[in-house]
């Protein structure tokens, strides 16, 4: 190892302990974890995200997550919900769906989330939903009615994702 790699490898490991005592705060953040590629997240509300640009399944994209740091994201409050659905109306298509984390694999129309195996503290469903118990078990957000609002879809189709920056161990910021 040559000097001015030491010295990037002390720079990040001084980050990566550094990141346990301070949250990062500016718009963005980078994240990597172990043997991954490097992430941006980005700030919308209180938390970090990154949408996945490519259409795949929930399960796929539940993985996915996890690889960059992340899990799918879980809308925990009606300001996250307002936040999100104010920057996916901005940046994004109007027709685009993206996966969350709710979904009632284990038991029937009872929405849990996959980053926490909680039953959901918040929901936003759009009108009628949820519906078709047993079919529809993955929950992502559409826009109806002019906001970005919850829907429950089989987990299998295929949708954008939205990931939400999480504090792995093997995961860092900064480096
Ligand atoms: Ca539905």
């Amino acid at each position: 190892m040559s000097c001015s790699q030491f010295a990037v490898f002390l720079l990040c490991l001084s980050l990566a302990l550094a990141y346990n005592f301070n949250y990062p705060n500016g718009p963005t953040t980078q994240v990597t974890c172990d043997k991954g590629e490097s992430q941006l997240y980005s700030r919308i509300g209180e938390k970090y995200y990154f949408l996945g640009k490519t259409k795949i399944t929930w399960f796929e994209a539940a993985h996915i997550c996890r690889q960059y740091g992340g899990d799918l994201a879980d809308i925990e409050s009606a300001e996250e919900m307002d936040a999100i659905s104010t920057y996916l109306k901005k940046e994004h298509n109007e027709n685009d769906w993206f996966w969350i984390a709710g979904n009632d694999l284990v038991t029937v129309h009872k929405f849990a989330s996959l980053a926490t195996g909680l039953p959901l503290t918040f929901t936003s469903w759009s009108v009628g939903q949820p519906d078709f118990p047993g079919t529809e078990q993955c929950m992502h957000l559409w826009l109806r009615d002019g906001a970005f609002r919850m829907n429950n879809w089989v987990c299998t189709q295929k949708a954008y994702y939205l990931c939400q920056r999480q504090n792995y161990t093997r995961c860092w910021d900064g480096c």
